[in-house]
């Protein structure tokens, strides 16, 4: 297939990148549509992502994997679709979600065929290449065409497989006909003759879910942890901790990874001993019209590295390779912050047009009100993002309300519970990239949204704190550098 953007990648980013919205330091393909994580995996010294992928435009369906690879999972380098939905064979209408495994030094994907809603086998694709470029489809396919009993029929897919001793496991996603999402657990010798060893552990977590998309399952310190979607609706990310005996799973802790409409179908891969590392799809809030006009959907968050805090509830820190995209840095220690008066940082730190692209970390002390920072702030204040903290409500808040002007967005406040011992002092560890927004407090408890603003000034930062006066211990502003190669930048 001739997709004429992939022949030059770089110079359909280079085209794309004076679009203020999009972002310049997050994983997305040259254009068009993109959703879930794919197959993360190291393969030949490099670090590869595989990605849901509409090569025919900014929307979902006809569904292939993208591919891209990386040295430090942080800048990355394009590479030609690795796998294509073809007739006969299993795919014809799609190659949905899956994995990647090192089966004796074949790569080899396992991933969901889409032929209709309710025929989604297991498939496989195998790669020798040291680069992943060539993929050959196996003659075995497909894999798993039957559901188990109990399984409704369309809802069984993304396969996510794991080395035990000597055997391969595998749990797929599934909406059991009682009421109960699961995944469903398989083994194997030769990862295409696969056996069906029932529900890994299966559950019904709220009453509007009726399965779970996109499960990992993968041990996390002493413990294991299943990792789900909520369907439909995008319910967002929940997590289960707990014990694993070989066949069944058997959780003591569980809640929300991130539960607002933007953080969706993460895919977890252990790189090395110390570290279990995360992509997820980070979807728009804007209409289809928006989407059409700008020729592009859909962000990877930040690599992330998960742990459990000291409770067993599972957290995510953005990778430290982050880090080396700090460029310019500004630095503020011990001011307050008075009643109902907004602060201007960007103008105090001459931050330029990069105020689009930043990492905030500041420590505030309050008692009570809100108080926090707006971002991606017109110069005459009609736009404005705001991330704050709520100190009467115990709240962690995004607030895009007032992000833009346009009426092609969606927009709201998305709050986060905060505990008393994490309001005596809170970090607010805030990542802007164009119209992407990932934050964290006290590095603990993160939230995602996107802000379109409609104004070409809208770059400004400010503090304000509203309701009560605060302290603030220390700001630091980094502008950030772009994950590409210079020749895609846009001027600022
Ligand atoms: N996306 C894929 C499915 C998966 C869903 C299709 C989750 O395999 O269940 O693009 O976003």
């Amino acid at each position: 297939m001739t997709v004429e953007f992939f022949e030059d990648p770089l110079k359909t980013r280079r085209e794309m990148a004076s679009d203020p919205h999009r972002p310049i330091y997050h994983f997305l393909p040259p254009r068009n549509w993109m959703n879930d994580p794919n197959g993360l995996f190291y393969w030949g010294g490099r670090y590869h992502l595989f990605y849901q992928f509409n090569p025919y435009g900014p929307r979902w369906g006809f569904i292939h994997w993208g591919h891209a690879s990386s040295n430090d999972l942080v800048h990355w380098e394009d590479h030609p679709i690795a796998l294509k939905p073809e007739k006969g064979v299993g795919d014809e209408n799609g190659c949905w979600s899956g994995c990647l495994v090192d089966d004796g030094g074949r790569a080899t994907a396992l991933y969901t065929g889409f032929i209709n809603p309710v025929n989604t086998p297991v498939m496989s694709a195998t790669s020798q290449d040291p680069k992943l470029i060539h993929w050959q489809k196996n003659p075995h396919n497909p894999l798993i065409s039957n559901i188990p009993e109990g399984v409704t029929e369309t809802h069984f897919r993304d396969p996510y497989v794991w080395r035990e001793e000597d055997r391969w496991k595998m749990v797929i996603g599934a909406g059991m006909q009682d009421g109960d999402s699961a995944a469903l657990l398989y083994e194997s010798s030769d990862l295409i003759k696969w056996d069906y060893r029932g529900p890994l552990f299966k559950e019904r977590t709220f009453d509007s879910v009726n399965m779970w998309e996109c499960p990992n399952f993968f041990p996390l310190g002493d413990q294991y942890v299943l990792l789900v979607s909520l369907y439909p609706d995008i319910n967002g990310v929940y997590y289960y901790v707990g014990a694993y005996d070989g066949m069944r799973f058997t959780p003591h802790q569980q809640g929300f990874l991130e539960e607002g409409p933007f953080f969706y179908a993460p895919q977890v891969r252990q790189f090395d001993e110390q570290r279990q590392v995360m992509f997820a799809w980070l979807l728009e809030a804007r209409s289809e019209k928006a989407l059409e006009a700008a020729g592009w959907a859909g962000v990877q968050c930040m690599p992330r590295k998960l742990s459990l805090d000291r409770h067993d509830h599972l957290v995510t820190q953005p990778l430290a390779e982050m880090k080396t995209l700090r460029m310019r840095t500004h630095h503020m220690d011990e001011f307050s912050l008075a009643i109902g008066k907004g602060l201007p940082i960007g103008e105090g730190l001459h931050i330029g047009g990069r105020g689009k692209h930043l990492e905030i970390e500041v420590e505030v002390e309050a008692v009570a009100g809100r108080v926090g920072l707006g971002v991606l702030t017109s110069g005459d204040g009609r736009e404005v993002t705001r991330i704050s903290v709520d100190f009467d409500a115990r709240e962690g808040v995004l607030d895009t309300s007032q992000s833009s002007l346009s009426n092609e967005v969606t927009s709201g406040e998305q709050c986060v519970h905060l505990s008393e011992e994490m309001l005596g002092c809170v970090k607010i560890h805030a990542f802007i990239d164009g119209s992407v927004i990932e934050v964290w407090f006290n590095d603990l408890i993160s939230l995602t949204g996107r802000a379109y603003p409609t104004l070409a000034n809208a770059a400004g930062l400010f503090m304000f704190a509203e309701g009560g006066e605060a302290r603030v211990r220390s700001l630091k502003v980094w502008e950030m550098a772009a994950i590409w190669p210079r020749e895609v930048e846009s001027e600022p």
